[in-house]
């Protein structure tokens, strides 16, 4: 492993897609989609505001709440605390918004608001420990250090920082602070100098350049809890109720053909993607040719792993002749849980899952 120096120059690699310049909103060309683990350059960004300059030798993080020995550990004391490395996928909670009808609001993700890194880091049951958890402990608000006053869909007041919670189950669980990806120290816009990680769950989760750690006795409700990231969750007979946005639901996705590519006829086609799931693993993946009417099974690339996608690929006998194909896949996790067939109105501009289709033109000569 090697030793976590300042963070690199080096920013995105080009070939990142501008969904937005200021902040940065910058997906992968799924197409791209080769190793297992995406290279920090090639992964997604997604900021809802200015990335903050923080310093490795000013860094601290704070610890309070309902804990018994309120902390602040400098970015040394976190790298001094034994380390682990998970790898881990991440996905935008608006990945495929694009492919929504009607349009909704929210960055105009296609496919690639997603991808796999290495985090290394320390757990946060780990820090909890030390500042020793009161009885009263439900929730862990995580708070980063970037901060923005928004007008829409409703007013904040004033500065708003952007703050997360997660469950205290699952912070005691797989939650890693983490201030490597990929062997290498974060980079300013994945969350320099520590970020969380919230393995099997949406991105939004994962609070970057993290600050402060809340240990809370009630339900966290802040903007991005709220407003944002959540959805109409009907259940207990009750009206609906907006409930944020958590575990990462099954689905699969098709990185080869792109969208619109132009594939030769009568050739074997190999189609390619990637398949992820929340808590269980992706047993089966299914592809289907003619929009959905027939499906056969795909053949992993990967085997399985905790929170982590398995590439599949699938060989297409493209027709003789000229044509318009729509090929769609769909994957299936350890509990049976499959994709939906339709968006849900329910979701809103999130949670994105049923398949979506990928429409190439078959051309009678090589394109
Ligand atoms: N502090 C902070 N953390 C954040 C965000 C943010 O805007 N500010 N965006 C969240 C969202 S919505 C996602 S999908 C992931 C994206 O992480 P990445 O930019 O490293 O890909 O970071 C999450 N953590
Ligand atoms: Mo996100």
């Amino acid at each position: 492993m090697p030793k976590f120096g300042p963070p690199s120059s080096q920013g995105p690699a080009s070939g990142l897609i501008i969904r937005e310049q200021a902040p940065p909103n910058l997906e992968f060309p799924f197409r791209d989609l080769d190793s297992r683990i995406t290279p920090t350059g090639s992964f997604y960004v997604r900021s809802h505001f200015p990335t903050p300059a923080l310093t490795a030798a000013t860094y601290g993080l704070t610890v309070g709440g309902e804990v018994a020995r309120p902390l602040r550990l400098s970015l040394d004391d976190l790298r001094s605390l034994p380390a682990r490395t998970v790898t881990a996928t991440m996905e935008c909670a608006g990945n495929g918004r694009v492919f929504l009808s009607p349009r909704r609001r929210g960055v105009a993700w296609e496919l690639g608001a997603v991808g796999t890194a290495e985090w290394t880091g320390v757990p946060l049951s780990q820090v909890l420990e030390r500042a020793g958890l009161l009885e009263t402990a439900r929730e862990v608000v995580l708070e980063g250090a970037d901060r923005g006053h928004l007008t829409d869909p409703v007013e904040t007041p004033g500065e708003i920082t952007y703050a997360r919670s997660v469950p205290l189950d699952k912070a005691l669980g797989d939650v890693l602070l983490a201030y490597g990806m990929n062997g290498e120290p974060l980079t300013p816009d994945h969350g320099f100098p520590l970020r969380a990680v919230v393995p099997g769950w949406y991105g939004m989760a994962s609070v970057k350049w993290l600050t402060s750690v809340t240990v809370s006795a009630r339900a966290f409700r802040g903007f991005f809890q709220t407003v944002d990231y959540a959805y109409w969750e009907t259940r207990d007979g009750l009206p609906p109720q907006l409930t944020p946005i958590g575990p990462l639901q099954v689905k699969a996705a098709i990185a080869r053909p792109a969208p619109h590519e132009e594939v030769a006829c009568g050739v074997t086609y190999e189609v390619r993607g990637a398949a992820w799931a929340g808590e269980a693993d992706v047993t089966r993946v299914e592809v289907s040719v003619d929009g959905g009417t027939t499906w056969e099974d795909a053949e992993f690339l990967d085997p399985p792993v905790r929170h982590v996608w398995r590439r599949w690929h699938h060989l297409w006998r493209v027709p003789e002749r000229a044509a318009r194909v729509t090929l769609l896949a769909r994957a299936t996790d350890a509990e049976g849980r499959t994709q939906p067939e339709a968006h849900d109105p329910a979701r809103g501009g999130y949670l994105i899952t049923h398949p979506l289709p990928v429409c190439v033109n078959v051309l009678e000569r090589s394109p």
